[in-house]
């Protein structure tokens, strides 16, 4: 019997090597992985980096996947993506040429050493919600959905880079 098809939530930061090519490629890689479809992007946005500030600023994006992987396979995929794009982490909180969090698979919930589902962060960083609720406004995430959420950051640390329409 075939795997069940699930829809996942993907987070993009990229702020090294031409980070907007980095995030256009991405999402073009993400359509390509095995048993996985790219169902939604997000417009890309230009955010200040969250910890130290004497790096470049990020580009931001979120996808929205459908996928019959599991959540370990999906994540052992986007590893592999990040490494074709010689992903360098000079240090910690550092600049890279690109991130891909799994920031959720369906309603899962998962702790172990490799991956924490939600995502740890998800609903703190402004670069990840904003345009999460783009894609998905009515995604409830801990009883308020994402639109909502969204509306709670000011937004002044993030700037679209395409227009919404996208
Ligand atoms: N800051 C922003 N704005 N965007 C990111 O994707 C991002 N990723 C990171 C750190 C270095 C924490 N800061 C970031 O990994």
């Amino acid at each position: 019997m075939a795997a069940a098809q699930h829809t996942a939530y993907i987070g993009l930061g990229s702020n090294l090597a031409d980070p907007v090519r980095q995030i256009e490629q991405a999402l073009d890689e993400l359509d390509e992985l095995p048993l996985t479809r790219l169902t939604a992007r997000s417009p890309l946005y230009c955010s200040r980096p969250l910890g130290p500030q004497d790096q470049p600023d990020f580009v931001n994006a979120v996808a929205g996947i459908v996928t019959r992987l599991s959540p370990l396979a999906l994540l052992d995929q986007l590893q592999a993506l990040e490494q074709r794009h010689r992903r360098v982490r000079q240090r910690h909180w550092g600049p890279r040429t690109l991130d891909l969090d799994l920031l959720l698979f369906a309603d899962r919930h998962w702790v172990s050493a490799r991956l924490t589902l939600p995502h740890p962060a998800l609903l703190e960083r402004a670069f990840v919600m904003i345009p999460l609720a783009d894609i998905a406004p009515g995604l409830v995430l801990d009883g308020a959905r994402a639109a909502q959420r969204a509306k709670g950051f000011d937004g002044s640390d993030l700037r679209p880079l395409t227009p919404p329409s996208r």
